[in-house]
């Protein structure tokens, strides 16, 4: 069991991916579980308020650290092991081996991640001094951090044993240095609008079939 507490203000925006599809099936299978919490609970004063302007100046609103602290922390009084993952540009930029270092339990065996979610224009620095893990998705700027929340899980979540089927896990379990090939598929029909599947793969011969796919793949 895999477990993910997303810290964020738009859970509307994250939820309905988690319920859908192949997140949907781990956690009814009960291999992974999510849960929100709101940052906005933790808000200071009748507006519950979450975010003020930025010493020395500048555009935009930033995260204060008290809602964050308080919400962090109201996780990890029933979860101490709990490790934080920070999405932000300027983080560790994700790739296939950290997501199956994660799925495997992170470095200390946590299998129990929560996810912080920034919005506005960024956050005061001293929250970084509750954060394990800087994440970015890439070299581009997005509005906040529920779409890298969302890819992070999905990428970490896939690698769960008995998530996908039998047969893709073996696959992945194969190459299990993170750098899964991926090789050309086909299915039904053999020819459509003059495109036709490659012979060797209506051929049955497996030994064939195995080296067609390794000299057609492309590592990621
Ligand atoms: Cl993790 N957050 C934001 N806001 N922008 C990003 C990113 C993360 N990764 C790439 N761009």
């Amino acid at each position: 069991m895999i477990k993910f507490t997303i810290i964020t203000l738009f859970r509307e925006a994250i939820e309905p991916y988690l319920k859908a599809s192949m997140m949907w099936k781990a956690a009814d299978k009960g291999l992974a579980e999510f849960d929100f919490v709101n940052l906005r609970d933790f808000g200071l004063g009748p507006h519950r308020s979450v975010d003020d302007t930025p010493y020395g100046g500048g555009d935009g609103m930033l995260l204060r650290c008290e809602p964050i602290f308080a919400a962090i922390e109201s996780v990890k009084t029933k979860a101490p092991n709990a490790k934080v993952i920070l999405p932000t540009p300027v983080g560790e930029i994700w790739n296939q081996k950290i997501a199956r270092k994660f799925a495997d339990g992170g470095t200390e065996n946590s299998k129990h991640f929560i996810i912080l979610c920034p919005h506005y224009e960024g956050y005061d620095e001293r929250i970084l001094s509750l954060v394990d893990y800087k994440v970015s998705l890439g070299k581009y700027v997005l509005t906040g951090g529920e779409l890298p929340a969302l890819i992070i899980i999905d990428s970490i979540v896939r690698l769960i044993p008995g998530v996908l089927g039998g047969e893709k896990s073996a696959e992945i379990e194969s190459f299990s240095d993170g750098d899964n090939l991926e090789y050309p598929q086909y299915t039904r029909p053999e020819k459509f609008r003059g495109m036709k599947v490659p012979e060797v793969l209506l051929s049955g011969n497996h030994g064939e079939i195995a080296k067609w796919r390794k000299e057609h793949s492309g590592k990621i």
